[in-house]
């Protein structure tokens, strides 16, 4: 499952880890695609929307935190990651683009309390998607 802000980049992500060509659109509400799910940014950002992230969690395996490079000022609440109940993963989006920049998005990753593995990526030039899915296909998978 991928949260994170508005625009952070999850949609663009899952498409191109399913080579998916489809030109992005707002996520408007909570999809099941093809081994991913897709939630809305505000359902990060609004606190009421928190519970509806929570249910679809226990459908996943894994929840993938986003974090756009460009971008950091929009962040999640402190310790956001810590309301999960699954394995919880850092991804650092848009590293191909003018300003952007990884390692003041790893922190801001670290303060919502995402943990190691972070990885870097770019879904306009794949850069990093593949060692990300490789992690994903062997060893994010939650165990129970
Ligand atoms: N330069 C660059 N732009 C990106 C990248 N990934 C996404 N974008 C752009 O960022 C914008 C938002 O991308 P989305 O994938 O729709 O973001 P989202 O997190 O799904 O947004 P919501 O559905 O509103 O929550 C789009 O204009 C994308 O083209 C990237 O890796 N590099
Ligand atoms: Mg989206």
């Amino acid at each position: 499952m991928f949260v994170g802000a508005v625009g952070a980049g999850k949609t663009s992500l899952i498409h191109v880890l399913q080579n998916d060509c489809q030109k992005v659109q707002k996520t408007q509400s909570i999809i099941f695609t093809d081994g991913a799910i897709d939630t809305p940014g505000e359902y990060a950002q609004i606190p009421r929307f928190y519970s509806a992230l929570l249910i679809t969690a226990v459908e996943s395996s894994i929840v993938v935190i986003v974090q756009d490079a460009t971008d950091l000022k929009t962040t999640l609440p402190p310790g956001f990651a810590g309301i999960f109940t699954r394995k919880v993963v850092g991804v650092v989006t848009k590293i191909d683009a003018l300003g952007a920049e990884r390692e003041k998005a790893r922190n801001r990753l670290f303060q919502v309390g995402v943990k190691d593995p972070i990885f870097f990526v770019s879904a306009h030039t794949r850069e990093g998607i593949d060692v990300f899915m490789d992690y994903l296909m062997k060893g994010g998978v939650h165990n129970e």
